[in-house]
């Protein structure tokens, strides 16, 4: 197989390769090995001239900018961290929402935190979050000086141990929250997952790539 007609999908592992499996369906194509029970990084599908690459969410981006993949599935969240939120998304075309993986990027505070006179106008609050940018931006946007504390998971500990007045995160059932006696204040933006395509790919592959992106397209959940 010649590298031109190969096609290389980058996914995650967990919820956006789950979620993916129905589209790469409409597309005809059957993913013929089980991420969960194989350490394989590179999985084969029914068609010899499309394969899957397991990266974590947060490299697709970067593997689909430079080469490694043609396509990907990434989270909204992961592509503003990525790329930032004026739509510079250098080398990455995002044609589609592919409306799975469905979540909130929202800031909470615990129960006891009156969030609504901490963020009055000139005010100051320490912030926790994996997702400065976002962040950032948001409490930029309301006059809000904060103090963001970067962390790169269990995000929900940063207020109850007293190093963080709110977080900034992903919710979706508010299970996690909940367990940690931590309440929703603000919701910032909804988050799904969409398709990314490398530029070069796109003019390299165009027909075959069209074909995804058509197929794709067909099969998105309301
Ligand atoms: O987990 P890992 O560190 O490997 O990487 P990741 O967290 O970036 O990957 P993954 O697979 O967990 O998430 C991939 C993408 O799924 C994210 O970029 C989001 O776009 C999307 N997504 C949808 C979510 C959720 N729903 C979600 N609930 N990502 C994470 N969560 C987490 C959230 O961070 C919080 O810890 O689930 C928890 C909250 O869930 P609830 O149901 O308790 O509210
Ligand atoms: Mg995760």
């Amino acid at each position: 197989m010649s590298p031109f007609s190969m096609i290389t999908l980058a996914l995650s592992k967990g919820r956006i390769f789950e979620e993916t499996l129905p589209l790469l369906a409409a597309a005809g194509i059957e993913v013929t090995e089980d991420p969960e029970k194989s350490r394989k990084l590179i999985l084969s599908t029914n068609r010899p001239d499309v394969r899957v690459v397991l990266v974590r969410a947060t490299d697709v981006p970067t593997y689909v900018q430079h080469g490694g993949a043609d396509i990907g599935v990434a989270g909204k969240d992961t592509l503003i961290e990525h790329s930032g939120s004026n739509g510079d998304h250098d080398g990455l075309y995002q044609p589609l929402d592919l409306n799975i993986a469905k979540c909130r990027m929202s800031v909470a505070v615990r129960a006891d935190f009156d969030y609504a006179t901490a963020v009055k106008q000139g005010s100051r609050i320490r912030v926790a979050t994996k997702y400065t940018t976002i962040a950032s931006e948001h409490f930029a946007n309301k006059g809000v000086h904060v103090d963001l504390i970067k962390l790169y998971g269990s995000m929900e500990l940063a207020p109850l141990i007293g190093v963080a007045d709110a977080i900034v995160d992903l919710v979706s059932t508010g299970n996690t929250l909940k367990a940690n006696h931590l309440v929703e204040v603000e919701e910032i933006m909804q988050i799904s997952s969409r398709l990314v395509v490398n530029q070069a790919s796109l003019k390299l592959k165009r027909e075959a790539i069209r074909q995804l992106i058509q197929a794709f397209e067909s099969a998105i959940p309301a």
